[in-house]
């Protein structure tokens, strides 16, 4: 056997041909609808971005060829990884060869910073064959660096006169998005003729509204993490001894870990935003825990599956008091880095805390304690994924249940195995769905940037439907905006969307989650993403997707 450099199924991939809405598949026209107006806060949006604000929804139909000129385009990716990236970079650069040969994309290395230092390659129909339909980041590389200053973007100037750059896209989150959209009103406010396009990029689902669907690596990594789960509810429920305890990731918002509660039917399923709609404290959050465990412990099932958001602790109120008391501690705090030992790091930071916040702090076992001081991310947050809210949840469930066991309350056996899902799932080889709409969002962006479009996030919609009805267009960036407090200070940004109480899929998950918590056998087994095979297996959008457009 020759020594193999990739596996069946990446070569296999290599030739997998996305599926485009049909307006892409021959020549496209725009069909521009009325103006808009931002989510919130209108007056001070409009008065922010004078030149962004108020333009159309744009999309696109079948129509007469056109001749578009030349253009040059540079492309960023911003942010964590999300499956379908390379995609996105692939559709960009197909639509923008087919709508003129001449065209040429470039690829910013490293994500934002590559714009600002200058760091770039040429994207050749080479290299961006070498990528198709392939998970990962790795043709260009991301990173967090944020856009958010005035001698960044003459930076970006610089460069894209240099190398005669027309449009700049950019493939992020909220944030991100957020940026591209003050990097458009700045350039066109500047008549540098610079323009600017946002696709919708993240795992975590919160970068979705009216116009946006869904951010794509969603359908993806949660297929993967409900894989994942459905292996273990299987072992579960074969072996009979454990309780499984799974953080997912997603940052603040629950999306994920709901989605995968709806494909796999855990005994448990956390919600974080319920957490905080309840007002609960992290010893309800344990004792609703326990009720459960209790329960099935009497039907002598002395087993489960619990699914936990990794943004919990930061919605349960009084953690996140002292997660905002530590943020504004820690940021630029070198009193607290000088400090070497992890004791002196508790001593310091217990001594500066409200009472309040004090007493929080130092009820959590040691471990959280130090995890919930360590960097911060670029926006001086917390960094969620790297505190195990899952160990603490075992710690504090199996002292109760001790207690509920020598009160003789309790007579089952509590053995409990942790589990961390982020890393598996955002690399993962988009599912068709996440191939196809991120391609599609590619070649949407090169339309709209033919067409001389800034502002816009490229955006395709009606996403339950086959692909080939997607609806492709544009959606000013502004549209989605608000105003809201940053650093203390009230900032244009787009506004996060979280799991919605009164929302489809938590209302479908509310009405069965009692019958998944209870003795009766309701695991699903999902298993692995398939790419070849029948329509309903290979192509079935999120549960979230299906349960917010069923009609
Ligand atoms: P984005 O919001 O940039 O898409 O990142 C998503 C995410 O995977 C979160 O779910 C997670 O909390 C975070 O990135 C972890 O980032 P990092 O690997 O940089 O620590």
């Amino acid at each position: 056997m020759k020594p193999m450099t990739k596996s069946a199924l990446q070569i296999a991939r290599a030739s997998y041909q996305p599926k485009l809405p049909a307006s892409l598949k021959g020549h496209v026209v725009l069909n521009e609808g009325e103006a808009t107006q931002s989510v919130a806060d209108q007056g001070e949006i409009k008065k922010l971005f004078p030149n962004t604000y108020g333009m159309p929804i744009i999309s696109f139909e079948s129509g007469e060829k056109r001749n578009y000129p030349v253009v040059k385009v540079g492309v960023i990716l911003s942010g964590g990884q999300a499956p379908g990236g390379h995609n996105v970079i692939c559709g960009l650069y197909d639509g923008l060869i087919k709508l003129n040969p001449e065209n040429k994309l470039y690829g910013f290395l490293g994500g934002p910073i590559g714009l600002v230092e200058h760091n770039y390659i040429e994207l050749t129909k080479e290299i961006v064959d070498e990528y198709r339909n392939t998970g990962g980041f790795d043709i260009i590389g991301s990173g967090r660096t944020k856009l958010e200053e005035e001698n960044q973007y003459n930076k970006g100037e610089e460069i894209c006169n240099q190398l005669a750059i027309n449009a700049i896209v950019i493939i992020g989150g909220d944030d991100s998005n957020t940026n591209a959209c003050i990097l458009a009103e700045y350039y066109a406010q500047k008549n540098t003729g610079i323009q600017v396009i946002g696709c919708p990029k993240t795992i975590d689902g919160d970068l979705k509204n009216e116009m946006i669907e869904t951010s794509f690596g969603f359908d993806t990594a949660c297929k993967v993490y409900s894989e994942l789960i459905g292996n273990i509810q299987r072992d579960a429920n074969s072996a009979k001894k454990y309780w499984h305890f799974i953080r997912l990731m997603g940052r603040s918002a629950s999306h994920i870990t709901l989605e995968c509660g709806l494909q796999s039917h855990p005994n448990i399923c956390i919600v974080s935003e319920e957490v905080e709609a309840k007002n609960m404290t992290l010893n309800s959050v344990v004792e609703e825990i326990v009720k459960v465990i209790v329960n099935r412990a009497n039907h002598g099932l002395n087993f489960g599956t619990i699914l936990i958001p990794e943004g919990l602790i930061e919605f349960i109120p009084a953690m996140k008091k002292l997660i905002t008391e530590l943020n504004d501690l820690l940021a630029h705090n070198e009193d607290f880095t000088a400090l070497n030992t992890d004791e002196e790091k508790r001593q310091y930071v217990k001594g500066m805390l409200s009472k309040e916040s004090a007493d929080v702090y130092r009820s959590l076992p040691k471990g959280i304690a130090r995890q919930l001081t360590l960097d911060r991310d670029p926006h001086g947050n917390v960094q969620v994924s790297l505190i195990e809210t899952e160990k603490l949840l075992i710690e504090m469930v199996a002292k109760r249940l001790a207690l509920l066991k020598a009160e003789g309350t309790y007579k089952g056996k509590f053995s409990a195995l942790n589990h961390f899902f982020g890393y598996e799932g955002r690399c993962a080889i988009p599912s068709n769905f996440d191939a196809d709409y991120t391609y599609s969002l590619g070649y949407t962006a090169s339309v709209l940037i033919s067409e001389g479009k800034t502002g816009y996030m490229a955006s395709v919609r009606n996403l339950t439907a086959p692909a080939a009805n997607w609806v492709a267009g544009g959606v000013p960036i502004t549209m989605m905006m608000n105003m809201e407090k940053r650093h203390g200070e009230m900032k244009p940004v787009i506004q996060k969307a979280l799991v919605r109480l009164d929302g489809a899929p938590f209302k479908y998950f509310e009405k069965y989650r009692a019958d998944w918590a209870d003795e009766s056998q309701s695991y699903i087994y999902p298993g692995p993403i398939q790419y070849y095979g029948p329509t309903e297996v290979c192509d079935s959008p999120t549960k979230t997707l299906l349960l917010e457009q069923e009609k």
